[in-house]
């Protein structure tokens, strides 16, 4: 029998994936298909929740997924699929919004980050909701662990709760997901607002390095981050700037952040930057190879979707099965 826990996780198509997503989830992906039943999706469900050409979307979906085999997820071992080809997920975020509350969700920081100076007329309520379709999404395969980035704890607290809840009122039905946030590079911050997170659609392209920035972009991307008007390249009050590009060169080179500052003694804000810029590049520069060979391949890419659409939809109807049941509807013959 199979023994081996669940996981699940997956990106926003909104824009193109950056450094953050990339240390804060698919990087850590990619060393736990070994030991986890994998499946990772490329969210377009939730990438709808903000206004999105859908020209571009389509397009960026299918590079989203020669990213994700670009940076090592192998469809051998993990199940590799777009959201919306498992029609289950939108049914179970359904039943599971019946048993969410109003207050709960308006309390989720994402929401009000993403809804700040905005009338109330003209907040989507799928903004509103998007974290219980999120929940729907761990909970239709009975995932064990989540590896989220630390702004989503809050969201898989959320899960938590609702799989609960749903567990107390219906009987046992749901996994319980634990989070698995990595310790180093959880969170990484705008280059050009150390304090705000780095999202890659944000409007200034100058905030995030993209995994496929070519090298003379990303270097140009560091030197201009902002930073203080110090030179020492050590953290410290007022230092959130250098402190995220320390977090940065730690997660790319393993190195602490005593190694950094040790490194760095006595230089300035330049070369710092310029050395975060190359160990990133050295890290980048084949994935940005692979990702531009994937994408050439269409059929390729059709093959991995489709059987990742397939497996992923074989649990999710028995999910759903189960959960209908619980429910009290009417089996379907
Ligand atoms: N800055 C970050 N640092 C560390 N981890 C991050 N993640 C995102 N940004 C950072 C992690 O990436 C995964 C996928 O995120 P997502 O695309 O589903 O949504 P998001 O968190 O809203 O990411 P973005 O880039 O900020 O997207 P937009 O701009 O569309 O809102 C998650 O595991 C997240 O923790």
């Amino acid at each position: 029998m199979d023994k081996k826990k669940t996981i699940l996780s997956g990106v926003q198509p909104s824009g193109v994936m950056t450094i953050g997503n990339y240390i804060g989830a698919v990087r850590n992906w990619t060393q736990m298909q070994e030991d986890y039943n994998c499946l990772y999706m490329i969210v377009d469900l939730h990438a709808i929740t903000v206004r999105q050409d859908p020209v571009k979307l389509r397009q960026r979906c299918m590079e989203f997924l020669a990213l994700y085999l670009a940076c090592g997820l192998d469809p051998s071992k993990s199940t590799l699929f777009f959201q919306s080809h498992v029609h289950q997920h939108a049914e179970l975020s359904w039943a599971l919004s019946t048993i969410s509350y109003m207050g709960e969700l308006s309390r989720m920081t994402q929401f009000k980050d993403k809804t700040k100076n905005k009338q109330d007329a003209n907040i989507g309520v799928g903004l509103f909701t998007y974290p219980v379709l999120m929940a729907a999404d761990i909970l239709l395969y009975q995932a064990d662990l989540v590896p989220v980035g630390i702004d989503q704890k809050q969201h898989l607290e959320l899960t938590r709760n609702l799989a609960e809840r749903f567990n107390h009122q219906f009987g046992d039905m749901f996994t319980v997901p634990e989070p698995y946030i990595p310790k180093i590079g959880a969170k990484i911050t705008s280059l050009s607002d150390p304090l705000k997170k780095m999202s890659k659609s944000d409007e200034n392209v100058n905030s995030f390095i993209s995994v496929i920035d070519e090298p003379d972009v990303i270097l140009r991307k560091f030197k201009r981050a902002v930073t203080d008007s110090g030179s020492e390249v050590k953290r410290g009050e007022g230092k959130e700037g250098i402190e995220n590009l320390m977090s940065i060169m730690s997660a790319f080179t393993g190195k602490t952040f005593e190694d950094i500052e040790g490194e760095f003694q006595g230089k300035g804000y330049g070369d710092f930057k310029c050395a975060v810029a190359e160990c990133v590049i050295d890290e980048l520069t084949p994935v940005r190879e692979r990702y531009y060979d994937y994408l050439k391949n269409k059929d390729y890419l059709q093959s991995v979707y489709k059987e990742g659409a397939e497996r992923a939809s074989y649990i999710a109807s028995k999910t759903i099965k189960k959960v209908y049941r619980k429910l009290g509807f009417v089996d379907k013959l």
